[in-house]
């Protein structure tokens, strides 16, 4: 009864709800420096936030004992309820030598306005997961440069990685690819599930 004695022109209501709708979501923080989101999975689909393709890749697609599978789950790094992330289910429990993982496209992306490249991981405590995942970026000599994060857990957390780390990139200018990698070594259990989400870069 509240409500009704409240919403006395209907109407302006909705002029008022389609408003707040149609408010755009920043694309830049704005916390002392500049934030580029490159992936946000939100829209379920490809490609990236900045035209790229991604997808699973792994080492021997013909050796059945390992492997990584990409889809979309509709949980959000941020809480956004209609967002999505990636979810890779990976295998590197294999007789043989095993990796696999993620990879995205940057499509030759000038970073050189940035020096910290961010994402979200998190694990699923059914599947079980690693607590560390190597990260690679590639300048256009596709050389990887990686850097392993530890410290996974169940529930979503922000990882920040200053460029420095990633001392084989030379080219910033032109970057081609962010990757994932499970491996056989750094992958304890050595399959699992891991959630990502936007992944950005920013100038901290
Ligand atoms: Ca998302
Ligand atoms: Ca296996």
């Amino acid at each position: 009864m509240r409500y009704r004695s409240r919403a006395k022109n209907p109407l302006l209501t909705l002029v008022v709800l389609l408003m707040i709708g149609a408010v755009p979501k920043p694309l830049l923080a704005v916390d002392g420096g500049s934030e580029l989101v490159l992936a946000d999975f939100n829209t379920g689909d490809k490609p990236s936030n900045i035209g790229g393709d991604f997808g699973a890749w792994d080492k021997d697609p013909n050796d059945e004992t390992q492997g990584c599978q990409q889809s979309f789950e509709a949980i959000d790094a941020l809480g956004d309820e209609t967002g999505y992330s990636i979810r890779l289910d990976y295998d590197v429990d294999s007789p043989n030598p095993a990796y696999n993982g993620f990879w995205m496209k940057l499509n030759d992306l000038d970073a050189t306005a940035y020096n910290t490249v961010n994402f979200y991981l998190k694990g699923d405590p059914q599947a079980g997961f690693t607590k560390r995942v190597k990260i690679e970026l590639k300048d256009a000599s596709k050389q990887p440069s990686p850097y392993i994060v530890a410290g996974v857990t169940e529930e979503w957390q922000k990882f920040s990685i200053p460029f420095e780390k990633f001392r084989r990139v030379k080219n910033w200018d032109t970057l081609n690819e962010f990757v994932v990698v499970f491996d056989d070594i750094n992958s304890n259990p050595k399959s699992g599930t891991i959630y990502l989400d936007q992944v950005t870069f920013s100038s901290e």
